[in-house]
């Protein structure tokens, strides 16, 4: 398939001591195209104190890109930074071809466009496109105009925002995204009701999160054998699964995989998955999977948790996995981390998903780390004192109840509170 691929040109433009930086932002820019089905054809790069207000790029390097882009006979542009319509639609009109500028948000779109599989996927998807693709397709309109939605990858800057055509004007964009809003926000309610009634199971609920492509659901597959699509791929997961896990000594676990972080990821975007990544947010334990064999894993750490507080979710029990030590370079870089966090506290353990390696002990903190302040016991309840069932049913977890001649046995799941308060009928824990 590889003669089928789109070529892409990409631009980027970085102060004065940016270069590495601005380096690594655009290899990641580079993976982004391949997962979304292009080929990098050039880069075409600038150290420039400020981006030119009109172009981003001096005029000299856009004649470059220009000269490049028919040579090369490349599909389309792709900014690292963000652009605003007008650049866009300066840029488009300052390259001799006919081809489609478009930013790094842009690109995340359309990838998110194709892994996008449940309805609030799509929904939410759509959304963040017409607010912010849609006004930036100005000038090449005309191609760009084609029906969005389940279109195959490869189609990169050629995808309008969801199923609605570019041509139609502001005031029915404005409507479809009301609408958005609205069906978003009942899907969103129905979520609600759904996670209420999965609360009351008093399950423990683990968070997975991380950088786009640590190994999340990978490591969800190796614990349960969900069977959800992992690969070599940024963003193969957008939609939230959650799996219920049983630990080895019975403790029953609810864990969520959802959506990876990236750099450089607007926060209107980071707003647009709001409702799914609070899935994984609003759980009781985070488990934060970073990729140890990516030589960027301190700074994509850096961003997973810089995210993670825009979420609200700082402070959350965290139990940080190294994982693809079977292929991790940077030992020690490793023993550097894990000496810093003995040192801080933090929860570390080193695995491979792939190879199973480490799992065990990951299980043991996770549990430990889940079942912290809540206590499985059986107990027996005398029938004189019957009344307290009321109170177990109401407010204790998980509740097995047999009626015995003798009493009334107990099986479930009690916080500190209730512990100290049933402690003489605890018979087993
Ligand atoms: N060698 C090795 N590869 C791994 C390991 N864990 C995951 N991988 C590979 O890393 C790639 C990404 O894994 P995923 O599980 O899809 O990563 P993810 O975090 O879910 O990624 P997104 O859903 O894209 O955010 C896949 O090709 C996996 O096979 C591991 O422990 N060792
Ligand atoms: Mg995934």
């Amino acid at each position: 398939m590889e003669e089928t691929k789109k070529k892409a040109v990409l631009c980027a433009v970085f102060p004065q001591n940016g270069e590495e930086e601005s380096d690594i932002s655009l290899r990641e820019l580079e993976r982004l195209c391949d997962t979304a089905g292009c080929s990098v054809a050039a880069i075409v790069s600038q150290c420039r104190e400020k981006p030119d207000v009109r172009t981003v790029l001096g005029s000299g390097k856009v004649q470059e890109l220009s000269f490049l882009c028919s040579t090369l006979e490349a599909d389309l542009v792709v900014f690292d930074c963000e652009l605003s319509p007008s650049q866009i639609k300066a840029l488009e009109d300052s390259i001799t071809a006919d081809i489609p500028v478009i930013d790094r948000s842009m690109l995340i779109l359309d990838i998110f466009a194709d892994h996008a599989r449940t309805l609030e996927g799509r929904l939410q998807v759509e959304l963040a496109q017409l607010k912010y693709t849609s006004p930036r397709l100005v000038g090449k309109g005309k191609e760009l105009s084609r029906q969005g939605g389940a279109s195959s990858s490869g189609s990169v800057g050629a995808r309008g925002p969801g199923e609605t055509k570019l041509e139609i004007d502001r005031r029915r964009v404005r409507e479809r995204i009301a609408a958005l809003e609205e069906e978003l926000d009942r899907v969103a309610r129905n979520r609600q009701v759904m996670r209420s009634q999965r609360d009351r199971s008093g399950i423990p609920k683990v968070g997975i999160v991380g950088y786009t492509n640590a190994g999340k659901s990978t490591l969800l597959n190796t614990l349960t054998g969900a069977g959800i699509l992992a690969e070599n791929k940024l963003f193969a997961t957008l939609d939230p699964t959650t799996r219920q896990y049983v630990t080895p000594s019975g403790a029953k676990l609810l864990l969520t995989d959802t959506v990876g972080f990236i750099r450089n990821l607007p926060t209107h975007l980071i707003k647009a998955f709001r409702s799914t990544l609070d899935e994984a947010v609003l759980s009781d334990v985070l488990m934060l999977v970073i990729d140890a064999s990516d030589p960027e894993f301190i700074s994509q750490t850096a961003v997973t948790a810089e995210l993670l507080e825009e979420l609200g979710a700082q402070g959350k029990p965290t139990l940080y996995v190294f994982n693809k030590c079977d292929i991790c370079a940077d030992r020690d870089a490793l023993v550097q981390m894990r000496s810093l966090a003995s040192r801080s506290g933090t929860e570390v353990v080193f695995v491979s998903a792939k190879t199973g390696a480490g799992i065990g002990t990951l299980v043991e903190k996770l549990e430990s780390m889940a079942m912290a302040g809540r206590h499985r016991v059986t107990l027996m309840i005398p029938p004189e004192d019957g009344a307290v069932t009321g109170l177990i049913y109401k407010e204790a977890d998980d509740v097995e109840m047999e009626y015995r001649e003798d009493g009334i046995l107990c099986r479930c799941i009690l916080d500190d509170r209730l512990y100290a308060r049933l402690k003489q009928y605890i018979t087993e824990e």
